[in-house]
């Protein structure tokens, strides 16, 4: 299986996020994607090549230019401020308040995203381009024929809606690629998320629409952040009814519950046909994960790869979270030779 890789993932490196009352340094690092790396050349899972550049474009299909600009600005911004943290909001427009659009900085960026786990760095903005370009790269490589493609994104996307940052992402590299597989002539794509946290941005961006399909496994939000998305009565609205499947699943849930979740979202998939199949691909599902509750260990991850093989898709993988950092290769290439195990 191709590796599409960008070292420009180093480019962004929150200092802190909050957790439980504390400052605590960010849980999403540049070690992730290093640790996948290292794993996928050990493994020798296959090539690994550096992402070309399809410009503004195809992120524009999702994302607002609005939105865009603003992300693109907002460092050069803050560093008039000259204070020495990250960018980090921290006022939003929860119900009683207006959405307008505020002049300020801090406002917009109030604006733009809807909690304070994104950080904005010098090198965000940088970072998060480039890894759009590696999932348009990976889906570019299936467009030609591949069956399937592993993009090696950080930082993710899967909360990232249209226009709002959060939950450590900014531009939606699984959704952008969805988008580029539609615009190349394929009538339906679904996406699976099989990350440990609720895909509320990608559920957002496609919750009205007929031709992505998208489902997805992950810790209740009653209890799990995102909390106000991923419930399983959101099945879609208007000509989306019917293409939305969320299997919000207990603390504690180990691979019987896990897996018998992932045998109903394949069904649905199955059921619809797809023309190809995008995989969110997250392993904070690990047991040791330090911020997740599901119980998922390393093994678990080759019969997750075996069963989405079963599908007989093309597959694009594009990587979200996983935090239990010295697991997190083993876990996601195990996915993928699980995959390919059953080709
Ligand atoms: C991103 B992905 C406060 C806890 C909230 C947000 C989790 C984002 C997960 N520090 N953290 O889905 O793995
Ligand atoms: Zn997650």
């Amino acid at each position: 299986m191709l590796t599409i890789y960008s070292d420009d993932h180093h480019l962004h490196h929150g200092r802190c996020e909050l957790m439980d009352g504390q400052l605590m340094p960010c849980f999403e690092m540049p070690s992730r994607a290093d640790h996948v790396l290292e794993r996928v050349k050990t493994q020798a899972l296959g090539p690994v090549t550096a992402p070309e550049d399809f410009g503004l474009g195809p992120i524009q299909r999702i994302h607002t230019p609005a939105y865009l600009e603003f992300f693109k600005g907002a460092w050069a911004r803050w560093a008039e401020f000259k204070r020495d943290g990250d960018l980090l909001p921290f006022t939003w427009p929860a119900r009683t308040l207006r959405t307008v659009m505020p002049t300020s900085l801090h406002g917009q960026l109030g604006y733009y995203s809807f909690d304070g786990g994104a950080p904005i760095t010098a090198g965000t903005w940088q970072a998060a381009y480039s890894a759009a370009q590696v999932a348009l790269t990976a889906q570019a490589a299936i467009q030609r024929g591949a069956r399937s493609a592993f993009a090696l994104c950080r930082p993710p996307g899967h909360h990232a809606a249209s226009d709002l940052m959060g939950g450590y992402c900014y531009l939606n590299n699984a959704a952008i690629a969805a988008q580029a597989f539609l615009d190349q002539g394929h009538k339906k794509v679904a996406i699976l998320d099989v990350d440990y946290h609720h895909g509320n941005g990608t559920q957002s961006i496609f919750y009205e629409r007929s031709d992505v399909l998208f489902a997805s496994i992950h810790g209740h939000p009653e209890a799990e952040f995102p909390f106000f998305l991923g419930y399983a009565d959101e099945r879609g609205e208007g000509a989306g009814e019917g293409f939305n499947f969320n299997y919000p699943l207990p603390a504690g849930s180990g691979w019987d519950t896990w897996s018998a979740a992932l045998e109903q979202a394949c069904g649905e998939a199955q059921h619809y046909d797809a023309d190809v199949l995008v995989v969110s691909l997250g392993v904070d599902t690990f047991k040791d994960d330090p911020i997740s509750q599901f119980k998922l260990d390393s093994p678990d991850y080759l019969a997750m790869g075996k069963r989405i093989a079963a599908l007989g898709k093309p597959t694009l993988f594009v990587m979200e979270g996983g935090y239990a950092v010295a697991e997190i290769g083993i876990n996601a290439v195990n996915v993928l030779e699980g995959f390919q195990s059953a080709q």
